[in-house]
């Protein structure tokens, strides 16, 4: 019996982020976001590095484009930051940056490539931290609706996916509640209530954009890791079914259902953490225009859980774990993480576990009855550049090509599955781990000694990637 093959119009394509590409940060216009004043901080990223040049993208895009075409991408994701938009998140707007993109989209399209759009990938206008402290503001709600308005107005014409927040989740407990993100705040009361705050402008710009007539569709994208238990043991099975709900069902109902889960809301109250939530917030939430059309799915590993008795703490792992820190952590009566023996790990430490993915997206189609857009899935890894610059990424394409694979189970299974997205296109910033875990199909010397010009080279991945896109995802090499 064949499987049934990948839709004909689906998106295969990678993604990247403002920040991690640009550099040129005070270029054209833009004005300084919170993580350009972050990574100044001592001690906040590897070695302190930043994305003042990153990989010099907002100089380069017409080369990053000729070699997405190169390679035959059908969609490129990537994020518009905010700051070259509004230099100070509201007010003027700034017309070298709304340029920027313009030029952007226009070169994407002119090689038959699908733009999809991230609204906010993280890097907030420190005007807006510094006015009236950013995400802990209602302030923030008008701001963002207003900053997403003029995107869709200027590009929506030829902008067809649109992606609100990225990762809510991660950028929320990043930065409110294990302080490695900004604005570095260790208080989980306040970050349920900043998280309540982006919940409503999230729904207001999603709302927004349906009550408006714009073309296309829009989501937001959520880094979901699905929760095993341990093994059979009922507590144990407790203890996933509370990591899922704290970790994943509280961020993702609210996007569609417009509640919280009844057991987190329960859990909050007794510790006095809870956010507020008005009847005008209710009645925006519940709005059927204020729900996405899809999911975005950023997918990179799955965690394992046993029941929490001892007490161990710390909020949630973190997700852009450095090598060798991952240490004991939980939510105390909740679950412990624990290590999965059946799964082997990367070089930082995540769990490889492309079966994840499929369980994935039955978890999220089931609960949501959404299609899924995946807008990041990829392997962060130590790449070496030979000396006839060749990339032999061997491990790469075999964690693609199984993920690809776990995919294409989903479709067969039924499930609605719009695009792929890898992260990344080329080598990029990782936010806390500088420019030594790699993600790309195409590699970027930043090597001080050899190579000052930032040169790009095609990774063996780039190939196989291409091979996988004009096979539309039947050929996925040996
Ligand atoms: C890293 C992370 C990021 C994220 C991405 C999230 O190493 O910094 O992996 O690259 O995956 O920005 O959306």
């Amino acid at each position: 019996q064949q499987m049934k093959p990948f839709p004909k119009n689906f998106l295969w394509g990678s993604a990247s982020a403002a920040y991690q590409i640009e550099g040129a940060y005070r270029e054209g216009g833009k004005g300084l976001s919170v993580w350009d004043q972050f990574v100044r901080i001592p001690g906040k990223t590897f070695k302190g590095t930043n994305g003042d040049v990153a990989v010099d993208h907002y100089h380069r895009y017409r080369e990053d484009v000729d070699l997405m075409a190169k390679a035959g991408l059908k969609a490129y994701r990537f994020s518009i930051a905010w700051t070259r938009i509004f230099p100070n998140g509201n007010g003027e707007v700034n017309q070298e940056g709304l340029k920027f993109y313009d030029d952007l989209i226009n070169d994407l399209i002119a090689h038959q490539i699908e733009p999809v759009v991230t609204i906010y990938h993280w890097d907030l206008p420190q005007a807006l931290q510094d006015e009236y402290q950013g995400w802990e503001s209602r302030r923030i709600i008008a701001d963002f609706v207003n900053y997403a308005k003029t995107l869709f107005d200027n590009y929506g014409d030829r902008v067809k996916y649109w992606v609100t927040l990225n990762e809510q989740n991660v950028f929320m407990q990043h930065g409110y509640s294990m302080a490695s993100h900004p604005p570095a705040v260790t208080d989980p009361k306040r970050m349920y209530a900043a998280n309540h705050i982006a919940n409503l402008a999230n729904a207001s710009a999603i709302k927004y954009f349906h009550e408006h007539g714009y073309q296309g569709q829009i989501g937001p994208s959520f880094a979901y890791s699905p929760i095993y238990a341990v093994d059979a043991a009922p507590e144990n099975q407790l203890a996933a079914d509370n990591a899922e709900q704290l970790n994943s069902y509280y961020w993702m109902d609210m996007y569609v259902f417009g509640h919280y889960p009844t057991i987190v809301r329960n859990w909050q109250e007794k510790q006095g953490i809870a956010p507020e939530i008005t009847v005008e917030d209710q009645a925006l939430l519940e709005n059927p225009l204020s729900h996405p059309d899809f999911m975005g799915l950023n997918y990179y590993q799955t965690g394992t859980v046993a029941k929490n008795d001892t007490g161990v703490g710390a909020a949630a792992e973190n997700t852009s774990g450095k090598k060798g820190t991952i240490k004991e952590s939980g939510v105390p009566g909740m679950f412990k993480n624990v290590k999965n023996d059946y799964l082997q790990k990367t070089d930082w430490d995540w769990n490889i576990d492309p079966v994840g993915l499929q369980i994935a997206l039955r978890r999220i189609n089931s609960r949501y009855n959404l299609p899924v857009l995946i807008t990041e899935n990829g392997l962060g890894a130590f790449d070496t550049l030979e000396a006839d610059h060749e990339i032999h990424d061997d491990y790469r394409i075999h964690f693609l090509r199984e993920h690809v694979k776990a995919i294409h189970a989903a479709i067969d299974d039924g499930l609605q599955v719009i695009g792929y997205t890898t992260w990344s296109f080329t080598d990029l910033l990782s936010w806390l781990n500088g420019y030594q875990k790699r993600y790309g199909f195409v590699y970027v010397d930043r090597d001080e000694k050899s190579a000052k010009d930032l040169a790009r080279y095609p990774k063996d991945s780039f190939y196989w990637y291409k091979q996988v896109i004009a096979s539309n995802g039947e050929d996925l090499g040996a």
